[in-house]
């Protein structure tokens, strides 16, 4: 395979649910406002990992077109990224089933994740997909098949990167170099925005509970009451420190605040006397943040054409990208190349 001039950057979101604060400030503004101009970027809404849990199909659509829409409306410019649907590109699936035969079942079933979507279908009294499993296997496929340097993740990721990272070198180190072994970026602050009702646990998307949850499509009066209602801390209201282990919940506004302003959080704590006043500081930040993004959310909406256009033409510069390199994995495993 030729040189590549610039570092290649891969990262993705599955469409489980409606895009929260903390995919963005996670990882999607990292994606908008540096690595698309400072990389060969590359953005996916990884649908296929949908299907891991029980989904309604049509939602799954729908929620796929909404992703695609919020990455365009947060700033992802087709002329500086690729962006595309997973399930667009076969060769994806295609190489998932390498890793896993690459990959052992006992590393798979180490995968945190794993453990607790797994415990979460089973209280919901629901059987767990074996899909759900092979999950990570299928996330280092999206990750290899572009030969990606770098994977700007929130920190929930770093395990799965992780073990990309194992599979690429146990792949290249029994077939020959096929693989570039990618490393995961984080964002400097709110790597893990937890959430606001529960903050000992992450805002995910696809969580029942949504009163601890900021989505990005809030209405400003939405964000403000969930974070005027954010769970503090017990402890002297106005006693405002940094301390993720015995504040998690003011570390929490502390971290959101920060990264809507480009503050620190501790230098940030040293500013308030109270648990009222960092909350309507941190509202104002979030809803200020998310203004623009909702603006141009609601012009996108308006001309759907536009984004199947850029979904289109990413689908076809990914499969161009990918092919070759996944072809050299076929034929590097001893797989007989079609005549
Ligand atoms: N709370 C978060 N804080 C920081 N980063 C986050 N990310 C997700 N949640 C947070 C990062 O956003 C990217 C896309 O996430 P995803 O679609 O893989 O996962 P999700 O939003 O967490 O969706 P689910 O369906 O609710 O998944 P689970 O149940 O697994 O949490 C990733 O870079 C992720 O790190």
């Amino acid at each position: 395979m030729a040189e590549r001039p610039r570092r290649r950057i891969f990262s993705g979101l599955k469409p489980t649910g409606h895009l929260t604060l903390g995919n963005y400030l996670g990882a999607v503004r990292r994606w908008v406002e540096e690595d698309q101009y400072r990389a060969d970027a590359l953005f996916s809404v990884v649908d296929l990992h949908a299907l891991t849990v029980e989904h309604d199909p049509a939602r799954v659509r729908r929620l796929t077109r909404q992703a695609a829409t919020l990455l365009l409306a947060a700033g992802l410019d087709p002329a500086h990224c690729t962006l595309f649907v997973q399930s667009h590109v076969d060769e994806h699936a295609r190489l998932s089933y390498l890793m896993e035969c690459t990959a052992s079942d006992g590393e798979m079933r180490r995968m945190i994740q794993y453990k607790e979507k797994t415990a979460r279908e089973t209280d919901h009294g629901r059987g767990v997909r074996l899909s759900l499993l092979t999950y990570p296997a299928l996330m280092a496929a999206d990750i290899l098949a572009y030969g990606t340097d770098e994977v700007p993740v929130g920190e929930d990721q770093t395990q799965h990167v992780e073990l990309t990272r194992d599979l690429a070198l146990r792949f290249n180190q029994r077939y020959g170099p096929v693989f570039t072994v990618p490393r995961a970026t984080r964002p400097r602050v709110a790597a893990r925005v937890m959430d606001l009702r529960d903050p000992t646990s992450k805002m995910g998307k696809s969580h029942a509970e949504t009163s601890g949850i900021v989505y990005l499509l809030d209405e400003p009066d939405v964000v403000r009451r969930k974070v005027m209602r954010a769970t503090t801390d017990s402890g002297a209201a106005g006693d405002v420190r940094y301390d993720r282990e015995s504040r998690p919940g003011v570390a929490n506004l502390l971290d959101i605040l920060a990264a809507c302003t480009g503050g620190e959080p501790g230098t940030l704590a040293a500013g308030y006397s109270s648990y009222g006043a960092l909350k309507k500081d941190t509202a104002d930040a979030v809803v200020e943040t998310l203004r623009p993004l909702r603006a141009r959310h609601a012009l996108l909406c308006a001309d759907p054409g536009q984004v199947e256009a850029v979904l289109r033409a990413g689908a076809e510069r990914a499969r161009e990208l990918a092919r070759p390199r996944v072809d050299a994995a076929y034929a590097a495993v001893g797989l007989l190349p079609p005549g």
